[in-house]
């Protein structure tokens, strides 16, 4: 395979080479190199696919920082790989021309305005097309994330798929195991859509075809991961997210438009009534699950840039919690919101566990609030609903309004025996779950319970620390802050 390295070309040259005007993965990143120097770096020095690349990701999140890791020299493959693409809120805001706090706000906005893809003749994508026998994963970095994991996974990867009954479209993203040169397992979800596509497509004694894209813009991803009915084509709102029409030229051997401006396209099908042992593999809940009998997927054809990297994502690490939350954050401020129109937020601060603050105005709406989440989301299982006074991004404020305005016997609610998650490692049947919600608002009303403390607001704004302290002293703390 043609690749970068083989081109004679550092990543350095590569990013500087992306096209500015378009949105596409590398043109993000040579983006965040231009406006944020310090968030992405090179390493040239040889890793190991296997453990090195998520070992140095992990180091980094011990100390706390979180830039995206290109690694030019990968053992085994000419393939560059870039990693930890989102796992800052701020930059993958930005991939939506939002704020971090309005990340939510923004995403809900942009996705009102549907930007449909644009066709083209052909695109970066169609460099190097390999089909048949010219079919080889191996070439493809073997990326082994966690100790327990089967075998090497490719991760950042959205499976494009049509509907044999209805002919929608779906993304979502599938973890693939590497199997061999040309087959991979897939990790379709029970009952969420491209399950739904492929059980219709066993019915009929057909594979399913997909086309795989690895190396998506971060807006083209935060769209694959939209929560909605199975009838909402997330295809028709990556372009809306990235905020102009994506690029699609028709696979080569599939009846799909793929992105043009796509790393790698991997196109096949998943095939009727074959099965094979997947996993343990580490999830995103932070636990190495065991293995399971899952789909598999065959590779026909593999088309991609001449100077193609790899793009990674450690599952369970901040790049891909954040990358999954804003989208499920989005869906559930939506479903609250229609239920109880003064919500303020919704955070979803750890796997299965919504924070959700409302302006409560009529008595009842903390448990409206709850229901309206475990009604709009399947995965989510904990829901902690307080009132507008408390900060939600601040874990401890949340639990203060537990401890001080709930009472266990009058706020709790628990649902048994709900269809949820089956990579909860605390379930007692594989995705049958138990859902509680916790009312933490103040009854009856803010207003009307016990005053929180305080100093007079006269007094606090009057008050200015600088005429009581040393200013040295003053001017230390904020380096401590900092
Ligand atoms: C990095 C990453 C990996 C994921 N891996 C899988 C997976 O292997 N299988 C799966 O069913 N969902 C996986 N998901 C979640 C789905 O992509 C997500 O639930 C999506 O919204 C489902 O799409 P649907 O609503 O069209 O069914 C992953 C998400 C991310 C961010
Ligand atoms: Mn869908």
């Amino acid at each position: 395979m043609s690749t970068a390295r083989a081109a004679g070309l550092t990543s350095q040259e590569i990013f500087s080479q992306a096209n500015r005007d378009v949105a596409e993965l590398r043109s993000f990143i040579d983006k965040v190199r231009r406006e944020h120097p310090e968030e992405v770096l090179t390493i040239n020095k040889e890793v190991d696919p296997r453990f090195e690349i998520t070992a140095l990701v992990y180091k980094l999140e011990q100390e706390r920082r979180f830039p995206i890791l290109v690694f030019e020299n990968v053992k085994g493959s000419k393939f560059p790989v870039v990693t930890n693409v989102h796992a800052s809120r701020r930059r993958l805001a930005s991939a939506i021309g939002s704020e971090p706090r309005s990340a939510v706000a923004n995403y809900l906005q942009r996705i009102e305005h549907r930007i449909a893809p644009k066709d083209v003749d052909t695109g970066p994508v169609k460099e190097v097309v390999l089909q048949g026998d010219q079919v080889d994963l191996g070439a493809i970095p073997q990326i082994v994330h966690h100790q327990d994991d089967a075998g090497p996974y490719l991760t950042a990867a959205v499976t494009l798929a049509r509907d044999p009954l209805s002919s929608r479209l779906n993304c979502s993203f599938n973890r693939l195991m590497s199997l061999d040169k040309n087959h991979t397992s897939i990790h379709l979800t029970l009952a969420k859509h491209l399950w739904e596509f492929y059980t219709n497509a066993e019915k009929m004694k057909q594979p399913l075809q997909v086309a795989v894209i690895l190396g998506a813009h971060p807006a083209w991803s935060l769209g694959a991961l939209n929560i909605g009915s199975i009838d909402e084509e997330e295809f028709y709102l990556m372009g809306s997210l990235a905020g102009e029409a994506m690029e699609v030229v028709p696979a080569e051997t599939l009846d799909l438009r793929v992105p043009a401006r796509a790393e790698v396209i991997l196109e096949g099908e998943i095939l009727p009534f074959e099965r094979v042992e997947e996993g343990p593999f580490g999830e995103f809940t932070g636990y190495s699950l065991g293995s399971r009998k899952r789909e598999v997927f065959h590779v026909k054809a593999i088309t991609h840039r001449k100077d193609a990297f790899l793009h990674d994502i450690s599952v369970g690490h901040l790049d891909h919690l954040l990358l999954s939350t804003i989208p499920m954050e989005a869906n559930l401020f939506r479903a609250v919101k229609a239920m109880v129109p003064s919500v303020q937020a919704v955070r979803i601060p750890a796997p299965f566990t919504v924070y959700v603050s409302i302006e409560k105005k009529t008595e009842g709406q903390g448990k409206n609030a709850i229901l309206a989440v475990l009604g709009a989301d399947m995965y989510m299982k904990h829901v902690i609903v307080v009132d507008h006074d408390i900060d939600i991004f601040n874990d401890q404020r949340v639990q203060w309004a537990v401890g001080t305005r709930c009472q266990a016997n009058r706020d709790v609610m628990i649902v048994s025996n709900v269809g949820g998650s089956d990579l909860d490692p605390s379930d007692a049947q594989d995705g049958v779950t138990a859902k509680m919600g916790i009312d933490a608002t103040a009854k009856p009303r803010l207003d009307k319970f016990t005053p929180r403390h305080r100093v007079p607001k006269e007094v606090f704004d009057r008050l200015d620390l600088k005429d009581y302290l040393p200013s040295s002293w003053l001017a230390q703390r904020k380096e401590e802050k900092r």
